[in-house]
């Protein structure tokens, strides 16, 4: 796996005094001074100053380039260098150099002599700032850890979760390299083109309520592509989101718990957005929102009402006991019911017509020998008897 790289967190490309001074304001006199003791004083504070000083001049260039974009979508006409190096006291060559950085980031930014700068688009980034930017939320996504390249953000929320992530944190790629899906099969995490994220939650629930977590993601999920697309998207128990006999998106929940209470889970997510093609695999049964209409879509809107929307139906589930109008909701999205389904379990197979899902998510079946079981998710998977569905 190649290093991973974390998109909110920088490196700093240039540390030289001149690129310090040119910042200018408090911080950085502050940094300066750091640096000149550095020089005069013993070895380990020296590097204890070092890294402070490296510290400080970084977040004061994160809050200048996020002050800096604020300025440029609060004003729809130009605004002059002169109005953003007053107001965020910083020199005219600094704000040219930030502008610059956006630029490559994939802001679309005239430059006008005597008018300023004015900002004419936005890509299509996930980074931490464009998330939050308009983002009506308590706490779910209101801690987003971004990344350009990473193995699995389920498995990095997991990571994390024992070290300082909190309840609702985000965790979100651009790329998998090691996307996973149940029964560790394999997700393909295409660069720049899906929602490939995780969301972490400190339920004070049972482990048994694990599911009916797993269940809302998908009722949210087909609400908002039907929303955003006008696409029919349904579900196929327990929650993969399909549309038109193809699966768009599939959903990964787990779970660590201790002491019959869960300690978290995580709640993954993988949506194929934008892409235009799928390797040989899974070519016949994947598609994306974009194959579905020919149109491209915002990441970071979808993003943004799937996480509005999981918040809402997630504060029903655990504090108002909403189970049942949820799982009402559940069924009317459900394309299995009725139909004639496999069910693949560990070590055992077995066929049956689904007459319908229980009040806690489970799928019913009528088996050929006219026995009725439950099936909880987990580890089984469901197929249809002549293909995927
Ligand atoms: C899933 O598993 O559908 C759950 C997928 C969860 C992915 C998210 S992305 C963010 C988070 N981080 C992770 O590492 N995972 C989660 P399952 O029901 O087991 O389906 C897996 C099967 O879907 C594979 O065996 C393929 O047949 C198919 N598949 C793989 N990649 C696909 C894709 N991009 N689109 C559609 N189908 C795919």
């Amino acid at each position: 796996m190649s290093p991973i790289t974390v998109s909110v967190a920088p490196i700093c490309e240039n540390m030289s005094p001149s690129r310090v001074t040119s910042l200018g304001g408090f911080p950085c006199a502050i940094a300066i001074a750091n640096v000149v003791m550095a020089t005069i004083i013993c070895s380990p504070v020296k590097l204890f100053i070092f890294f402070t000083s490296v510290y400080i001049m970084y977040e004061r260039k994160l809050i200048v380039k996020n002050q800096l974009l604020i300025m440029l979508k609060q004003n729809t006409d130009y605004i002059s260098g002169e109005a953003i190096s007053d107001s965020l006291d910083v020199s005219r060559s600094a704000i040219w150099k930030v502008i610059n950085k956006l630029k490559n980031e994939g802001y679309i930014i005239e430059a006008k002599t005597n008018k300023g700068y004015k900002l004419i688009s936005v890509p299509d980034i996930i980074s931490e700032q464009e998330l939050k930017d308009g983002l009506r939320t308590k706490y779910i996504g209101q801690k987003i850890f971004a990344f350009d390249e990473i193995g699995s953000t389920n498995e990095q929320a997991k990571k994390q979760a024992g070290s300082g992530a909190i309840n609702g944190s985000l965790f979100i790629a651009d790329r998998q390299l090691c996307g996973r899906g149940r029964l560790n099969k394999q997700w393909l995490s295409l660069a720049n083109v899906g929602v490939w994220m995780s969301i972490l939650l400190m339920p004070d629930v049972l482990p048994s309520k694990i599911m009916q977590i797993s269940l809302i993601s998908g009722i949210v999920i087909c609400k908002v592509i039907k929303n955003q697309t006008g696409l029919n998207a349904q579900i196929k128990w327990p929650n993969d989101i399909i549309i038109n006999g193809k699966k768009v998106c599939g959903i990964l929940t787990e779970m660590v718990t201790e002491e019959q209470r869960i300690s978290f889970v995580v709640n993954g997510i993988g949506i194929n957005v934008n892409t235009r093609e799928f390797p040989e695999e899974v070519e016949d049964i994947a598609t994306s929102l974009y194959l579905e209409t020919g149109k491209i879509f915002s990441r970071k809107l979808l993003i943004q009402e799937i996480l509005v929307k999981f918040e809402e139906y997630y504060e029903k589930f655990i504090y108002g006991n909403e189970l049942t109008s949820i799982i009402d909701e559940y069924r009317s999205m459900c394309l299995n019911v009725g139909k004639e389904v496999v069910v693949i379990m560990r070590d055992k197979q077995l066929q049956g017509k689904t007459v319908g899902i229980t009040e806690i998510g489970e799928l019913i079946i009528k088996t050929e020998a006219g026995e009725v079981i439950n099936v909880s998710s987990g580890e089984v998977s469901v197929r249809g008897v002549n293909g995927y569905i």
